[in-house]
């Protein structure tokens, strides 16, 4: 039996990774940075709150890490842990550099200490490639971040590739887009929008706001985002690779497609900040508030997933469409009670 560690069990891709790594019958180490306060619904969701094995590790203490390492004979090692909201980067600078990037140099340091054999996952992001000049984005595109979080995560990603090459260790990074599913937390826009007009479809809220109608994404389903990890670390050379559905969308696109999804009619008026949604009462749906439009961003990412094709076998299955429908079907049947 394989035993894999998983930072940030607890967030949506530590859930669905765990998930997998179980089907596959590995013993699964998640951590979390507070064993106290751990939110467990994701887990419950998927059914496996007690076939984990949860241990506390804090990427900004190496003594926490190689307590780890001490503990547990480890043959994977995946850290999805840290920040995981753009935005909030800016208010939480320190602790994104120290958790994002320098918690990377802190696993990478216990793996050369204490066994050379463990594989090592990096969770990158294509926030990396910032306001990228490339319509699509490869394994070899220039990196132009915007964000610490940006930032962190290619200081990150670059590390991983320096102490593969410097120490002969098996340490990739998956530089994945954006990946959403019924488990995506709710400050995210996909969640928000969806969470938001079933609820509003429902009678139980007013209307939702946004930021930037405009910016378009590479959206992806998170549970099969977490196979292409996995599958990062059976192959026989540590490579990395980019992991997208391949397809842009804007924000407003999306809502259109929940919007049409949930049958609500009505139309878009107004422009610029004053456009907005309304219904065939005339109600406000959707809004724009200024504050979640973010300073300095970057319009569109989207990814060239050739390589993971080629080498990983692995392609993007479930379109934006489903995914839509099952994030509205999982809301729901929450909303229900
Ligand atoms: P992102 O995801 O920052 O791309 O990072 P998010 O869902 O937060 O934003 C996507 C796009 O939607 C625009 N937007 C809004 N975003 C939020 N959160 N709330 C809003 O109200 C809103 N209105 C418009 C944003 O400006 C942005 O353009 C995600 C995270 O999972 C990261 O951890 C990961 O690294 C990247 O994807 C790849």
């Amino acid at each position: 039996m394989k035993t894999a560690v998983v930072t940030g069990v607890s967030g949506q891709d530590g859930a669905y990774l765990a998930k997998f790594l179980l089907s596959k019958n590995y013993k699964v180490i998640g951590t979390t940075k507070k064993l106290s306060s751990i939110k467990l619904w994701r887990l419950k969701e998927l059914n496996i709150e007690k076939k984990i094995i949860f241990e506390h590790l804090n990427l900004n203490n190496k003594k926490s890490i190689d307590r780890l390492f001490e503990k547990y004979k480890i043959n994977e090692f995946y850290n999805l842990g840290g920040v995981s909201l753009v935005s909030s980067s800016f208010k939480k600078t320190l602790e994104t550099v120290n958790n994002t990037a320098l918690g990377v140099v802190r696993i990478l340091e216990a793996i050369l200490k204490f066994d050379k054999k463990v594989k090592f996952y990096q969770a990158t992001s294509s926030e990396i490639f910032g306001d990228s000049l490339t319509k699509f984005q490869n394994e070899n595109s220039e990196f132009r971040p915007k964000n610490p979080y940006a930032i962190s995560k290619l200081f990150a990603h670059l590390i991983t590739k320096n102490y593969r090459k410097t120490y002969n260790i098996f340490a990739v990074s998956g530089i994945l887009f954006n990946h959403e599913s019924p488990l995506r937390g709710n400050e995210f826009v996909t969640k928000k929008i969806i969470r938001g007009l079933v609820r509003y479809s429902l009678g139980k809220q007013k209307n939702i706001e946004v930021g930037n109608l405009n910016s378009r994404r590479d959206w992806g389903y998170a549970k099969e985002y977490v196979e292409a990890m996995w599958k990062m670390l059976q192959q026989k050379n540590p490579e990395d690779f980019v992991i997208a559905s391949g397809k842009d969308y804007s924000v407003k696109q999306f809502i259109d497609f929940t919007l049409k999804e949930l049958k609500i009619k009505g139309k878009w008026v107004g422009k610029n900040l004053n456009m907005k949604f309304v219904d065939e009462k005339n109600n406000d749906v959707v809004k724009i508030n200024q504050k979640y439009i973010r300073n300095n961003e970057y319009l569109l990412l989207v990814g060239d997933v050739s390589k993971a094709k080629k080498h990983l076998n692995w392609r993007p299955k479930i379109n934006i469409k489903k995914i839509i429908k099952l994030m509205i079907n999982y809301e729901k049947n929450l909303s229900q009670y």
